[in-house]
């Protein structure tokens, strides 16, 4: 083969192409497979990963990602934790000309030229989905409905959409009351914690629960049966994401519905990289496709699952 100072050419001519990627943390199901999904394809498609785990912190990722502008990467991805505050350091990579991809969540900046694409959910239809299947569900129903809210973390993207699309649903009969909305950090721990100041103050009152993601669905569910209610009998119960606990607790007949979103961002994150590095031009956005599971449907498809 050919040779160039002791070392074959193409390992010259192939230097791999560096890609930092700022995850939010490991908050959640959900999170935990985003991250194996990238970490997998990463290695698949021979992209070099530097991963930074913020520790679901705003100043750890923009830190991460001044770190990664100092190593000149080639590209940065992130999941931003909020929606707001990322003007400065985004403009910083811009500055740098390292493209930035947008992966899961959303960014609020006047200037989108700061990013070059978004990939991820529709977190507004999923929260429409949601309360879809909740007006369907208790069309039926006379008197007024009592819906607890456990919102995602503060300014997240998908908390402020999951929020509004649900409402915009439901608004539509004056019998659906939203009687207590507060944050559960989209944590298991957090989600069974306020679930139990819920049922201190509401007790009996409630009859629907709206849960963010499903991890602070499973903590609830936990929450409901300490306080010897039944859950998805006593409360109905409705979450997002479609992650496997959420598949368990439907088949123990604890959790009425979740609605999809996936993960697996991984695939087409690594083909977006390389495109960009073969100079094509990204949609600015990429749309994850989803459904949304019953648990009348949950034994059936928990095989099919893949996160
Ligand atoms: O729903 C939740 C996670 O940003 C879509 O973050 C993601 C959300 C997901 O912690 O479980």
């Amino acid at each position: 083969a050919a040779m160039a100072g002791g070392l074959p050419l193409g390992a010259f001519a192939q230097k791999k192409v560096v890609l930092g990627f700022s995850q939010i943390g490991a908050e959640s199901e959900w999170r935990t497979a985003n991250t194996e999904s990238i970490k997998s394809a990463a290695k698949e498609h021979g992209i070099e990963l530097k991963f930074s785990d913020a520790q679901q912190k705003q100043e750890n990722q923009i830190k991460a990602i001044r770190s990664f502008i100092a190593q000149r990467v080639d590209v940065i991805a992130f999941s931003p934790v909020v929606e707001s505050g990322w003007e400065t350091v985004l403009r910083e990579a811009k500055a740098a000309k390292i493209p930035v991809i947008l992966t899961d969540r959303a960014v609020n900046v006047k200037d989108d030229s700061l990013w070059v694409s978004f990939m991820g959910s529709d977190f507004l239809e999923e929260g429409r989905k949601a309360g879809r299947w909740l007006t369907e569900k208790m069309k039926d129903v006379k008197g007024e409905v009592h819906i607890v809210e456990l919102q995602g973390t503060v300014g997240s993207a998908p908390a402020i959409d999951r929020k509004r699309g649900f409402e915009e649903i439901i608004k539509a009969d004056p019998k659906f009351k939203i009687i207590r909305s507060q944050t559960g950090d989209f944590t298991r721990a957090k989600g069974k914690e306020v679930m139990e100041a819920f049922l201190k103050a509401e007790g009996k009152k409630i009859n629907v629960l709206y849960a963010h993601n499903d991890d602070m669905a499973i903590g609830a569910i936990q929450a409901i049966e300490e306080a010897g209610l039944k859950p998805a009998k006593d409360i109905v119960i409705i979450s997002i994401d479609a992650v496997k606990g959420a598949f368990e607790a439907m088949m123990a007949g604890k959790l009425n519905v979740t609605v999809e979103c996936s993960p697996l961002l991984g695939p087409q994150l690594m083909q977006a990289v390389k495109d960009l590095k073969a100079g094509k031009t990204l949609p600015k956005r990429i749309v994850t496709e989803e459904g949304i599971f019953p648990m009348e449907v949950a034994a059936k498809e928990f095989p099919k699952r893949k996160y």
